[in-house]
């Protein structure tokens, strides 16, 4: 078994890590059925003009169960939009519609579901303080974590 697989670890090694570098705008987080996302950190370069985010949701519960998302606020407005989250509702992904101060959201997800999005950095400094957060009820508690842009 090690034989046929460590020539294989070592050609793949390196292709693996140069293509993580070459992507450094591209991020992912997993969810979990224990309420939990996989880093309390995520950090692009400054100079990604696009940012594209990846949620797995790695647990096996439906989205009514334990549905996650990932939503991108500044740090001052996370409690305020989680607060938000039992009146919209499921069908709503748990966010009001048309807030301003939601920078990025995903829709909710479900177990052994995967969900992208894009959103621009127009805006955002490398100053300021954001947090990601799920917005189901109550998650915001054990699901958040920063976001930072680095110069
Ligand atoms: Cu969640």
């Amino acid at each position: 078994m090690k034989r046929t697989l460590l020539p294989l670890i070592l050609l793949l090694g390196p292709g693996l890590a140069a293509a993580a570098q070459a992507e450094p705008c591209q991020l992912s987080i997993d969810a979990n059925d224990n309420m939990q996302f996989s880093t309390r950190q995520l950090e692009a370069p400054a100079s990604c003009p696009e940012v594209t985010l990846t949620l797995h949701h790695v647990g096996k519960l439906a989205a009514n169960v334990m549905g996650h998302n990932w939503v991108l606020t500044r740090s001052r407005d996370a409690n305020a939009v989680s607060n938000l989250g039992p009146a919209a509702g499921l069908q709503h992904d748990y966010l009001p519609s048309g807030d301003a101060r939601v920078i990025a959201a995903t829709k909710i997800i479900g177990g052994g579901q995967t969900t992208t999005i894009t959103f621009s950095t127009t805006g955002l400094k490398p100053e300021e303080d954001y947090t990601f957060f799920c917005s189901a009820p109550g998650h915001i508690a054990l699901m958040k974590g920063k976001f930072l842009l680095k110069k």
